[in-house]
């Protein structure tokens, strides 16, 4: 039996469900970018309110593939969310998302879901390589083929950016006669997320649309946000265990971790959902928390994919427990903590729940899901402090140890000699790095480090972070990984 609206009453008592009518729920919000995070995420706290107030009802969007949207219309938009841990499995059913689009078969209609007056916010999880943008500056990359084509088919764009910015063309046509006003919430892992896609969307309409930016800064808001979730990709087995446990079959369930997080800046343009009565948080400045996150929660994820992987962890449950990894996060946390602005929280009992979540057996965790579109992370997960760290005159040793270990991984090539299936929109020049340095890391690091979308043009310059990286990169591939970090740990 499929899961759908006549399956709800039939599943096991222990399922939480939702409370509310879904046919009493109109769209208030258009998310952009219906992968899991968003089902495990934003999805679940608006679920949480649609009893008390069903304005917010969800319009999700995949720009591109239409498999989710599909699964999701013949379900009549419920998914099952299971949390994990070693205590148990929480199934709960989700019915927020009420209409689900592809933006590869409808852009039209998307457009007008985001145009639409009913419509308040727009809100985005399209990972970080869908802003389209320079990682290391923060700016739009108008050399991005997307972009280029938006800019000369402004109606028919392809990008997020670019139909953000067909949407907000057509609000403004509707203006003065109603009100436009727009919230528009990146809940990717960027730095500064708010204020990054703000820079973009000013530096698109200014090329493409030169009346438009002063619109915009009367009815468009762009408040910035820390999410925090750990959601894996979903397997085969976990669709059978799903089914297992709810005893009706759903093709897309979502599984995580029990923890979450949201803080949100507190700047709405229009009327908000009252998401605070649900656990999230509104302040009115994010970065504190925001780079408490991408600091130690999402460096440490990305120096345990990358430095894992080639040491033969398939799963961060495994690189966490094992103690030369946990010791290596710890060194790159004491590296990171002088760097993080005060905050009023207990910033070692955030770490030693960090651990406690990272070696949740219960959800296995790829590291090479976490490895992918390194090129795309880098700046803010261990760049950005690397220049805080060099500003300071404060150790960056270890932040230099997981760049080298990026730098082995994208070589393409394991510690035994398997072919590694890297990710990332800049694979091209690394295969190109990689087969034209074959035999030097000098060299490698040299090219890989000549990438000014991810080092920009300061990094290469400062001697004493290049000579680290290359010196690592030369001992991770004479000696491997595991001896690398025993030299340099003890
Ligand atoms: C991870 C994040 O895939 C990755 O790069 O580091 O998705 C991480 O799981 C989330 O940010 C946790 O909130």
């Amino acid at each position: 039996m499929p899961l759908g609206r006549e399956t709800l009453a039939r599943l096991p008592v222990a399922v939480r469900r939702p409370t509310y009518d879904p046919d009493a729920v109109s769209i208030g919000i258009v998310h952009l970018g219906l992968g899991n995070f968003h089902r495990a995420h934003q999805a679940v706290y608006t679920d949480s309110l649609l009893a008390d107030d069903p304005r917010w009802g969800i319009c999700g969007v995949s720009l591109r593939s239409r498999g989710v949207v599909d699964a999701l219309r013949a379900q009549e938009g419920l998914y099952t969310l299971v949390a994990k841990d070693d205590s148990g499995a929480q199934p709960r059913i989700i019915a927020s998302v009420r209409e689900a689009l592809c933006g590869a078969d409808a852009m039209p209609a998307v457009i007008a879901r985001m145009a639409a007056t009913t419509t308040r916010i727009v809100s985005l999880t399209i990972t970080e390589k869908g802003y389209c943008h320079d990682p290391a500056s923060g700016r739009l990359n108008f050399a991005h083929p997307d972009i280029a084509h938006d800019i000369a088919q402004a109606d028919a764009p392809k990008s997020a950016p670019g139909a953000l910015l067909r949407a907000l063309r057509a609000r403004r046509a509707l203006t003065p006669t109603v009100s436009g006003k727009l919230t528009i919430i990146s809940c990717d892992n960027l730095p500064h997320n708010g204020r990054t896609l703000e820079g973009l969307m000013f530096e698109l309409a200014d090329a493409a649309d030169p009346t438009l930016p002063a619109w915009m800064r009367d009815h468009v808001t762009f408040p910035s946000t820390m999410v925090d979730r750990i959601v894996p990709a979903t397997t085969a087995q976990d669709i059978a265990d799903t089914a297992a446990l709810i005893k009706v079959q759903d093709a897309i369930p979502v599984m995580t971790e029990p923890f979450t997080q949201w803080v949100i800046e507190d700047r709405f343009a229009a009327r908000r959902p009252a998401w605070e009565e649900h656990g999230a948080q509104f302040v009115t400045d994010v970065a504190p928390f925001e780079l408490m996150k991408l600091r130690l929660l999402n460096a440490a994820h990305s120096a345990m994919a990358y430095l894992g992987y080639l040491a033969g962890h398939e799963f961060i449950y495994q690189a966490s427990a094992d103690p030369l990894f946990a010791s290596l996060v710890d060194h790159l946390w004491r590296e990171v903590e002088p760097t993080l602005p005060p905050l009023d929280i207990d910033v070692q009992q955030y770490q030693r729940d960090l651990m406690a979540r990272f070696r949740n057996t219960a959800l296995p965790h790829r590291t090479w899901q976490i490895a992918m579109d390194g090129s795309q992370k880098l700046p803010q997960r261990i760049l950005h402090t690397v220049r805080d760290c060099l500003a300071a005159g404060t150790s960056i040793d270890t932040l230099a140890l997981v760049v080298a270990g990026w730098m082995r991984y994208v070589s393409g090539w394991d510690e035994r000699g398997k072919v590694i299936d890297v990710r990332d929109p800049l694979s091209t020049e690394f295969a190109n790095a990689a087969s034209a340095t074959r035999g030097s890391p000098a060299a490698l690091c040299q090219r890989l480090l000549g990438l000014g979308a991810i080092f920009g043009d300061d990094l290469p310059r400062a001697a004493a972070f290049t000579a680290k990286v290359e010196n690592y990169l030369e001992s991770l591939f004479a000696n491997g990984v595991r001896a690398t970090l025993q030299r340099h740990l003890s």
